[in-house]
């Protein structure tokens, strides 16, 4: 093949967020978009990363995945690149991306330092859904804020990128090695079967037949759904053939371009189906519902545990898991190094680490920032409030790993009992955690597609009222801090009238130095501390495609046994009404309540 240098023009808007870059198919389908971001790319990593690498391209199989395939194969031809790295039809789940760095060797001993991971995540697909495409690095991992930003510097100045249009598209359907021969020699594309090395992987981890004993346990009924995403391509083949599962406990288990036309996001307002099986739903079958119920985003790295009729706040699942993965997880029979969350997720897995006392990070949203601390030996389990868990097995976070880990904890505590009368449940080992550590109560407000204009505004007022505390006490729990308990008038109640929600202590912009590299990362979410240790944290997300996204997560810390039973919303229902009033939401957005709440 020859190489040709393609003249092109910058595109605005090309900045990689929290997780690469996300946007409308009918954007990233225009003339040169993916290239210019594909160069940019290529671009930052200099020339000596780029040549003669090994590099994967897969994704969650969304709309225009294919035709992106063969473009970046061009172009990486065209830049040097020694051998791509392709899972049959494209199809590699995120965590996969990551295992298959860190684990896969090609059948001439070579090793990949990078991937171009195509998916929206829990986005969703289709032609007039979403795109998208990020960059890995060789420890399996997000490219750090340092690439990223040199990515968008790059596209923003690009005048040119390098392509092999010459080269025949390779039929990414067949498992097999093509070569070809270009200026600089050989070029290899490897189509490899896309379970096969994360199986092996999970494997390692899990003690797969107590796991298999447990599922084999007529009492113990299971469910999965991939919602069309990824993770069916993996789910059949772990839960099916590795561990005994039935066939009929896989939902939308076949990978769709655009997911059956659904949302592939693993929470109770989008898994509708799963939700009423597992009893949760307003529409909830007659059938007895399964003992444990899953499933997955798009690229098959988020996660919901559900029991029987129960939810599973993701928070309090990696707290759950850390607690007991010592005990259940072959993988940590030695002990975890640390334990890490990101900045919203909820409190309870700083309590688990106290009690175990473990080193213990906070960082901002994002999966990028825990790869440093694994990197560095100091984190084993870690975890967010949207649906992500995983571990140091690998940089990404890990939907089916989530899965098998609360197998494994179900396994465990019911190892003497299962020919007993009662299994232990999910929901039964969830209220004994509450029991132990405490319940943090927590739910997430999304406000999405807002108009941009308004939400930075509601941002920056939020900015300027974090800086005195007197005022937020005063507008956000209408009643001044100098003077509890006297009485006002007009909007202002008396601290008798609220005593339902205690004083903000401290209120801050998140800012995180990176222990490791002692980066800094700016601006990553706006706090209210309350005394009681309850918590509101405001941030706009990084993920979208269209508008903006504002998130409020709220958190309350419960440690009196006789109060950690109650609903949720029931209980978070004062905050939520202070968080509401202090960053004035409808004022701004015009919203009277969110589109979603998990
Ligand atoms: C969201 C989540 C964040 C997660 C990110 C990527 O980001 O809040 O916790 O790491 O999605 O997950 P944001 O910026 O929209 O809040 V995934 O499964 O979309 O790669
Ligand atoms: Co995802």
């Amino acid at each position: 093949f020859k190489v040709a240098r393609v003249e092109t023009k910058p595109y605005d808007g090309q900045k990689p967020g929290t997780s690469g870059l996300r946007k409308k198919v009918k954007v990233f389908m225009q003339a040169h978009y993916l290239e210019n971001f594909v160069q940019a790319t290529f671009n930052a990593l200099s020339a000596e990363k780029v040549r003669g690498a090994t590099l994967v391209v897969s994704g969650d199989g969304r709309y225009y995945s294919k035709e992106a395939v063969q473009i970046i194969i061009k172009m990486g031809a065209a830049n040097g690149v020694r051998r791509i790295w392709v899972g049959q039809n494209s199809l590699l789940s995120t965590p996969a991306v990551s295992a298959v760095i860190r684990e896969r060797v090609g059948s001439d001993g070579s090793k990949a330092s990078g991937a171009f991971i195509l998916t929206a995540s829990h986005n969703p697909g289709g032609p007039h859904e979403d795109f998208g495409i990020k960059y890995n690095m060789e420890n399996g991992g997000p490219a750090p804020e340092g690439i990223t930003d040199r990515i968008f510097e790059n596209t923003k100045t690009i005048k040119e990128y390098l392509i092999a249009e010459d080269l025949p598209d390779v039929d990414i359907s067949a498992i097999g090695i093509t070569s070809f021969c270009g200026p600089e020699g050989q070029f290899d594309v490897d189509v490899f079967d896309s379970a096969t090395d994360y199986v092996k992987l999970m494997k390692s981890i899990f003690d797969f037949e107590s796991i298999r004993k447990l599922l084999s346990c007529p009492k113990f009924t299971f469910c999965y759904d991939a919602l069309h995403g990824v993770a069916g391509a993996y789910a059949k083949r772990i839960f099916v053939e590795e561990l005994g599962a039935q066939e009929s406990s896989l939902l939308n288990c076949v990978p769709k371009e655009d997911f059956g036309g659904g949302h592939p996001d693993p929470n109770l307002t989008y898994a509708k189906e799963l939700v009423a099986r597992m009893g949760l739903g307003k529409s909830s079958s007659e059938v007895e519902p399964p003992e444990f119920g899953a499933a997955a985003d798009g690229d098959a790295d988020r996660n919901m545990i559900l029991g029987k009729r129960f939810f599973v706040t993701p928070s309090d699942s990696v707290a759950i898991i850390a607690a007991n993965a010592v005990q259940a997880i072959p993988y940590f029979s030695g002990g975890l190094k640390g334990v890490a969350r990101s900045m919203p997720t909820s409190a309870a897995l700083d309590v688990v680490a106290k009690h175990l006392n473990l080193k213990f990070f906070e960082v901002p949203t994002g999966w990028k920032f825990f790869g440093n601390l694994m990197d560095a030996g100091l984190c084993s389990v870690c975890g967010e409030e949207s649906f992500g868990t995983g571990s140091d097995h690998i940089r990404e976070k890990d939907g089916i790993w989530a899965v098998l880990a609360w197998l494994s904890i179900l396994a465990y505590k019911n190892k003497d009992n299962l020919n007993g009368e009662k299994l232990e449940t999910v929901e039964g080992i969830v209220r004994q955690h509450w029991a132990t550590y405490g319940r943090h109560y927590y739910t997430r407000y999304d406000y999405e597609n807002v108009d941009a204009v308004a939400a930075k505004e509601l941002m920056a007022y939020l900015v300027k009222l974090q800086s005195d505390l007197t005022e937020v006490n005063n507008f956000a729990l209408a009643w001044p801090v100098e003077s509890i308990g006297l009485d006002f008038s007009g909007d202002l109640l008396i601290k008798g009238v609220r005593s339902d929600v205690s004083i903000v202590v401290e209120a801050d912009e998140f800012e995180y130095k990176d222990p490791v590299d002692g980066s800094i990362s700016k601006h990553q979410g706006i706090r209210y501390l309350f005394e009681d240790g309850s918590r509101l944290v405001f941030r706009l997300s990084g993920t979208g495609s269209e508008g903006a996204t504002i998130r409020l997560y709220i958190e309350q810390y419960e440690k009196d046994p006789t109060k950690i039973g109650r609903d949720s919303q029931d209980a978070l229902a004062p905050l939520v009404d202070v968080a509401l009033k202090l960053s004035k939401m409808q004022e701004f957005t015009g919203r009277s309540a969110p589109t979603v709440i998990t």
